[in-house]
């Protein structure tokens, strides 16, 4: 409560739902994506709904790092810094690795792996430079981070999200070794019915609405749940990763 949170892909889906859901126990919630105009309409339904919470709208690529810093800068002068970043912005080109596109790659890259990093970077230094040892990165990771299933659509978007996996390890041990309490978990979903699909599947809108028929889909306020239950727990306790799947999802 009163805690200043980032999250990166508010606009739509999991980042909205965990904005949402930080917003209502209280937090001062910086929500970032491309859409701001969604952010902007997602902080008037908290604000309307009575939520205890604020929601400040932000707009940037995060592809970009230049904008990610101006936002680090923006929220500096906003609210002192971030106490919380949830690393959620995430995106799956359908490129293959026999025949994609390398600006697919490099999108995936971009925003999956670099965007995450410097995100985290310059939470940790302010947290740092304002002596908050109670700081939490949470990274919106994948079970693609975990496994490879045997779908070259994804084989790449898998990679990026071993990424975070190895990225997420590596944080935990970097903070032990700077003597700090921050913590650093994530959340690894398997199918949630967002938009993911639909942006994925951006040429053939029918296969990603069948994605999401196939089974009974998790939905993007279930994540947000798990979100708010890593933050909920005593600071002694530190959760590593929570694998969430559908009940009917096989791989
Ligand atoms: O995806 P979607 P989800 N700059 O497409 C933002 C992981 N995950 O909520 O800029 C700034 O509905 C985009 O904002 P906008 C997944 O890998 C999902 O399902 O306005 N923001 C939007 O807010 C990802 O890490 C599933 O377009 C950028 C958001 O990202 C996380 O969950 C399964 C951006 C994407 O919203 C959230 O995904 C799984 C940029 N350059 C893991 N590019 C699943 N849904 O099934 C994108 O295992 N965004």
């Amino acid at each position: 409560k009163g805690r200043v949170a980032l999250v990166t892909g508010a606009s739509v889906g999991i980042g909205a739902a965990v904005a949402r859901a930080l917003v209502q126990h209280g937090m001062k919630v910086v929500g970032c994506a491309r859409s701001v105009d969604k952010i902007e309409k997602l902080a008037a339904e908290c604000q309307s709904a009575g939520y205890q919470g604020t929601l400040i709208p932000y707009k940037c690529d995060l592809s970009s790092e230049e904008e990610i810093l101006s936002m680090f800068s923006a929220i500096k002068t906003l609210h002192q810094g971030v106490d919380v970043c949830i690393n959620n912005a995430g995106l799956a080109r359908p490129e293959s690795l026999l025949s994609g596109k390398t600006d697919g790659w490099r999108t995936m890259i971009d925003v999956n792996i670099l965007a995450l990093s410097i995100c985290t970077r310059e939470a940790y230094q302010s947290m740092k430079e304002r002596n908050v040892d109670d700081g939490h990165i949470i990274n919106i990771n994948s079970m693609s981070g975990h496994r490879v299933v045997p779908s070259s659509v994804v084989h790449f978007y898998s990679a990026t999200k071993y990424a975070v996996t190895a990225l997420t390890e590596g944080l935990r041990q970097e903070l032990r070794e700077a003597k700090t309490h921050i913590r650093a978990s994530c959340i690894s979903p398997g199918l949630v019915e967002t938009e993911f699909a639909f942006r994925l599947h951006d040429k053939n809108p029918e296969k990603a609405a069948a994605t999401y028929e196939s089974i009974k889909c998790l939905k993007a306020e279930d994540i947000a749940s798990a979100v708010t239950f890593v933050l909920s727990v005593p600071p002694h306790m530190q959760i590593g990763d929570i694998q969430i799947r559908p009940v009917e999802q096989v791989s």
